[in-house]
């Protein structure tokens, strides 16, 4: 066997599984219907028993929740719904006591417009923190034109009468841009980092991060460019001193500290990516990129394996050598892992959300797993307007009607692709409202909850949930399976994923099955030559050197030397 040396350095952060969680739904103390830090406080053996190392919590910080704290008016401060600072001690000790690793979601990209800076800013151009924020007087005319994400117009300059000017918001009106050419700007934000690292914090998730730096002449891009969303990040990523900016934050946070900071979004291309990344440049260590969503992010672009395969494996290759990437198939801005990737038909839900699982857990690169999806948790699949609660379907409804969009086809798109999808709380038991919240919930709880829940899965050892407990002590106890090297096996093979890891003398081989029907792969060797480490069925069957694999199949075997 050829030998094959560990080629990048080891970090405790690249051997880490992350837990996601939407505190807003994860599970609600109070009463008042939505989830807070308290609930999390409740959960903490929970978390500790699914086998994750570190978790990563969306912001908990003080907003008027014009995107569920995406916006903040106070980075120092926790939002009231959540609970508080003490709360929030008591949480990161009970991370720390349990081994657990806690990383904090810090949006620096813009701010909340109930922000003391904003407010204080919009009051007159001569104002101390007017340059917290990007200003166009409108004495000079409209500004060119910039895509807002989630404005009803799709227009990111709004203008505010007070100072007669434009401000910039890439998000939505009440999330402005803040203004990282300021160098009292940075320092607030570095200030900020360095509180919440001396209170414990391990790791920060840098939210839209490859938009902070924009070219202050504000120059025209081409017509057209916010049609799609490659050019968007494109024409708004990796601005021209974004790199100056992340080495001053490496320089006066990230080398201070044993943290890590990984990038929302990696720009363009690969030399983007690892500019970012790669250690000798000291500026951040994680990235994570948006290709791997962007493959069936669609009604008329729905997933295909083809191009799973080889989009994962395209950017394997590219930081097989340097640089380190996650590895991650749902978050909050996208829809259920299940109903994506896999199967969320009564029948296949439970098996297709175990394949993916095992592929989370046995790929390169610091795998992010989304709270719900260690159950199989599927879409809520809205069909009314009336039900969503994400400024991103309003808004965008109310812009794809403003432009008099086939408003039909506009409502399928959003059932399957709406963030809100993967917003619905947590499932934990049969009683209302899935255990969530004895009150209302901020957000309809998916009706499969009576026996999609943790209470029912807990009690079969073939649970979805039990899978997960499996594979996450898979790779905890295998190195193989982090700094392993990532091979492709049969590229064209259109029904399987199949892939190898090998480190020093040892090589795994990982068989997915992606289709609901039997299928087949022929090994190198036959199965007794193999030990089985991992399997979503109770059995494998074989005929010599080719194994066959039932409905969503998944295996993970170790070649015996
Ligand atoms: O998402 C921002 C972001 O970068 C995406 O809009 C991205 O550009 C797009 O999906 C490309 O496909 C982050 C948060 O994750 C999201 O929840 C927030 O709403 C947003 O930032 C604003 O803070």
């Amino acid at each position: 066997m050829v030998k094959s040396t560990v080629s990048i350095s080891k970090k405790w952060w690249k051997e880490q599984i992350i837990y996601q969680i939407y505190p807003r739904s994860f599970l609600d103390s109070d009463g008042d219907g939505i989830g807070d830090l308290k609930g999390i406080i409740e959960k903490l053996d929970y978390i500790k028993s699914l086998g994750v190392t570190a978790v990563w919590i969306n912001p908990i910080y003080s907003s008027p929740n014009d995107d569920n704290g995406y916006d903040i008016s106070n980075y120092r401060g926790i939002m009231e719904e959540f609970g508080s600072m003490e709360d929030f001690d008591t949480m990161i000790e009970g991370f720390h006591q349990r081994g657990i690793k806690f990383v904090m979601d810090l949006v620096v990209n813009h701010s909340s417009d109930e922000h003391e800076w904003f407010k204080q800013a919009r009051c007159s151009r001569h104002n101390l923190y007017r340059d917290y924020y990007h200003w166009w007087p409108a004495e000079k005319g409209k500004p060119n034109f910039r895509f807002s994400f989630f404005d009803e117009r799709g227009d990111a300059w709004k203008y505010d009468a007070p100072t007669d000017a434009y401000y910039l918001h890439y998000f939505s009106a009440k999330q402005p841009d803040l203004n990282w050419e300021n160098p009292e700007l940075r320092q607030e934000i570095y200030d900020t980092m360095r509180f919440w690292a001396d209170k414990g914090v391990d790791g920060f998730r840098l939210d839209a991060f490859q938009y902070i730096s924009k070219d202050q002449s504000f120059p025209c891009f081409p017509e057209g460019y916010q049609n799609n969303v490659v050019d968007v990040i494109k024409y708004h990523g990796m601005g021209p001193t974004l790199h100056d900016h992340t080495r001053e934050l490496y320089e006066e946070v990230l080398s201070k500290y044993d943290v890590f900071a990984v990038s929302e979004g990696a720009g363009s291309t690969f030399e983007d990516a690892h500019s970012l990344v790669d250690e000798d440049r000291n500026e951040l260590q994680m990235v994570y990129h948006f290709e791997a969503v962007q493959i069936g992010d669609g009604i008329e672009n729905p997933h295909n394996l083809a191009d799973f395969k080889q989009v994962h494996s395209k950017w394997d290759k590219a930081f097989r050598e340097k640089g380190w990437l996650s590895i991650f198939l749902a978050n909050h801005d996208e829809p259920r892992m299940v109903s994506r990737f896999g199967n969320d038909s009564d029948e296949f839900r439970a098996v297709s959300a175990k394949m993916l699982n095992t592929f989370l857990l046995t790929m390169r690169g610091t795998p992010y797993c989304y709270f719900g999806d260690e159950l199989g948790m599927k879409n809520i699949y809205f069909e009314d307007i009336s039900e969503y609660k994400d400024i991103a379907a309003i808004n965008g409804y109310k812009k794809a009607l403003s432009e008099g969009k086939d408003m039909q086809k506009f409502m399928q798109n959003l059932k399957f692709y709406s963030r809100d999808n993967s917003r619905t709380p947590m499932q934990w038991n049969d009683s209302e409202n899935a255990g969530f919240s004895t009150g209302s919930p901020w957000i309809s709880v998916n009706k499969d909850y009576s026996w999609v829940n943790v209470e029912v899965q807990e009690k079969s050892s073939e649970s979805v949930l039990n899978h997960f407990r499996a594979m996450t002590k898979l790779r905890t106890e295998n190195d193989i399976l982090v700094y392993g090297k990532y091979d492709l096996l049969e590229a064209d093979n259109s029904e399987i994923y199949a892939y190898t890891r090998t480190l020093d003398d040892q090589s795994w081989l990982v068989v997915l099955s992606f289709v609901d029907t039997d299928t087949m792969f022929k090994l190198a060797n036959s199965l007794q030559h193999y030990e089985v480490l991992a399997n979503n069925y109770s059995e494998l069957s074989h005929e010599g050197e080719t194994i066959k694999l039932k409905p969503y199949q998944a295996v993970v075997l170790s070649a015996i030397v």
